[in-house]
């Protein structure tokens, strides 16, 4: 009770200070800590395919995006992440890629990319490029001159002999298994050879110990940042390199099995891979990457981002923030929320996922939050659609970098799409008409939904290449613009909130305050707010002054769209009642 006393006094004595000295806003210009461009970035993430088609021919194109630039503007959006828009056969829809410096045509022609970056320039947007140099397309040049045994090219991929039985059989060179199902070998007369792929038969990988391939790598990133994109989106990083086969003969070693049920041996999870992935090899690649980033950046004063993408364990994965002499990404993305997170997931897993990122990360370093991309099933789906305002407000409240996959500012839920029109290559992969919906990954890459008109807005045309997801006549943008309250409206209100000191700078503390109800608290010198979230079933009294320092009445902030509260309601600290998915962002009163 004394304590409570002396803080009490020592607040109403600062906050007295400081509010004679100067208004609310004004004190937050004038907190004086720099920060990089990228460092508390709002990131979104487009999949141009789906995004905005500009010339109806049911596929989104460049110059859909560039005219859709202001709706990401008035998100409160810093950059956009685009998958990949280089040319490609499109069998795994642009992870495999035929040329790296030109624009697939489907999509537009180069001076449609300048013209995105002209505009994205003038609105202040910056351009992120998604780079899948772990294989290419079979279709690339490289590619069929690899297979032709092309002198200079002969050594750009991993090729391996198979087997020979008596009866003429030909199988693989090993048990390796590829992401997307059956063997990771496949043969080519022309070479009368296997060559290994990571993913699909259509994605050949590179071999990473040929000087060579590293150097045109490299040759690629400067060739874009050149061009004026402000980064790049580093894919599979911890896919690079397979064991060296020396070590073991001359022949790739066998992996062993994990002995996990209900698999078999064309699935990935069969085989316990540690010749394919998180090889030691890798962690120098990625600093040689970053030196290429860093090179331009100090010519243009300008930082140019590197970000990695690696699905792997905790401990691998913040080694890509760089140790020792090696430099790593200044964005290792942060898989936590999706991987480590499901259905059946409650608070305490919620603030087990967060806290555990925030350990694990080295002290200095920025942290990032993702909950979903183009793989992933949308959090409407994986969660529940009310509980879309309360992980937008994790994303974006949490401290670090947020990154938002097209649609999640307004609750898109994954598309139905039938067997009939699965494009997903790991769909059709499965050769299984019921079960291919466990894999597949086109329900979340549905045309995103813009209004309530022909294919949600998206396209003029008669079909677009993956329908549109039912229900997208209620859920769209242009709805919720206009509604008072909205995902949409949410989201703007929180990216407007972090632009404050205490959710750029601020300390983070966290309780799961009971198994239902999450709670964090972001602080900067006096501002201090509470983010709160019942993400369980039924209504639930919380007592906030768990926390230190938090007493007194709150006051709202945001609230998720279903909450019966509003902005500058007032609430009490030590009796605060949540229904069922109310997420609220409060504010200590001083
Ligand atoms: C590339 O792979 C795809 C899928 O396996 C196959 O259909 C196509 O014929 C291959 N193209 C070449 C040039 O080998
Ligand atoms: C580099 O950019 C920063 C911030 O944009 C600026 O403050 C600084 O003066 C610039 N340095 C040079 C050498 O131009
Ligand atoms: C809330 O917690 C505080 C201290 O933790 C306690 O003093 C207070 O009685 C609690 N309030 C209610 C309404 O339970
Ligand atoms: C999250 C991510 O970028 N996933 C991609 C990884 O690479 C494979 C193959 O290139 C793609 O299919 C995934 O979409």
């Amino acid at each position: 009770m004394k304590y409570y006393w002396i803080v009490m006094w020592q607040i109403l004595v600062l906050s007295t200070i400081v509010l004679s000295a100067q208004s609310t806003e004004g004190r937050y210009e004038n907190v004086n800590v720099k920060q990089d461009w990228w460092e508390t970035a709002v990131m979104y993430q487009i999949y141009p395919r789906s995004f905005m088609d500009s010339d109806g021919d049911g596929v989104g194109d460049l110059n859909g995006i560039t005219s859709r630039l202001e709706y990401l503007k008035e998100l409160g959006v810093d950059a956009t992440l685009l998958s990949p828009i280089f040319k490609s056969p499109m069998h795994d829809f642009g992870y495999d890629v035929s040329d790296y410096y030109s624009i697939q045509p489907e999509y537009g022609t180069m001076e449609d990319f300048e013209q995105l970056l002209r505009k994205a320039g003038e609105l202040n947007i910056k351009v992120i490029l998604d780079f899948v140099p772990n294989h290419s397309s079979n279709e690339s040049d490289w590619f069929i001159k690899s297979s032709n045994r092309d002198e200079y090219y002969s050594d750009w991929y991993i090729w391996e002999n198979g087997h020979l039985n008596d009866r003429g059989q030909r199988s693989p060179p090993n048990n390796w298994i590829s992401l997307f199902r059956k063997s990771a070998w496949t043969y080519m007369p022309s070479r009368d050879q296997y060559y290994f792929h990571q993913f699909g038969s259509s994605q050949p990988d590179f071999n990473f110990r040929n000087p060579v391939v590293v150097e045109e790598m490299k040759n690629i990133i400067k060739f874009w940042l050149e061009k004026g994109v402000a980064g790049m989106r580093v894919n599979s990083v911890n896919l690079f390199f397979e064991v060296d086969k020396d070590v073991y003969g001359g022949r790739y070693p066998n992996e062993p099995m994990t002995g996990k049920p209900n698999l078999g041996p064309d699935d990935y999870g069969f085989l316990e891979h540690v010749y394919t992935k998180d090889q030691e090899e890798t962690y120098d690649m990625v600093s040689q990457f970053r030196d290429v980033f860093d090179a331009i950046a100090i010519r243009d004063n300008l930082t140019r981002i590197m970000m990695t993408e690696a699905s792997t364990n905790i401990k691998n994965a913040v080694r890509y923030y760089g140790e020792g002499i090696h430099t790593g990404a200044h964005i290792p993305f942060n898989l936590a929320l999706i991987a480590d997170l499901d259905k059946d997931s409650d608070a305490r897993d919620i603030k087990y996922a967060v806290d555990r990122w925030l350990t694990y990360k080295p002290l200095k370093k920025q942290a990032n939050w993702v909950t979903g991309n183009h793989d992933k099933s949308r959090v409407a789906s994986r969660f529940r659609p009310e509980l879309v305002d309360a992980f937008n407000m994790l994303v974006l409240l949490l401290p670090g970098i947020a990154i938002t996959y097209m649609g999640e500012e307004i609750g898109m839920v994954n598309g139905f799409v039938p067997w009939s029109e699965t494009k997903d290559p790991q769909a059709c992969n499965t050769d299984d008409p019921v079960n291919f919906i466990e894999v597949s990954r086109d329900p979340v890459r549905t045309p995103f939904q813009w209004s309530n008109g022909k294919n949600a807005g998206f396209s003029a045309a008669d079909t677009t290449w993956l329908p549109v997801a039912e229900g997208f006549e209620q859920l769209n943008v242009a709805a919720q613009r206009s509604a008072v309250r909205s995902h949409y409206q949410v989201y703007r209100t929180l990216t407007n909130l972090r632009i404050r000191p205490a959710f750029r700078l601020g300390r983070f503390e966290s309780l799961a305050l009971n198994s239902d109800v999450y709670a964090f608290k972001r602080w900067f010198n006096d501002d201090t707010y509470i983010v709160v979230m019942n993400v369980g079933k039924v209504y639930h009294v919380v007592n906030l002054t768990a926390f230190d320092l938090i007493f007194g009445q709150l006051e709202v902030e945001a609230s998720s769209v279903l909450s019966s509260r509003t902005y500058s309601d007032s609430v009490q600290a030590n009796y605060l009642d949540l229904a069922a998915d109310e997420a609220l962002v409060l504010r200590m009163q001083v």
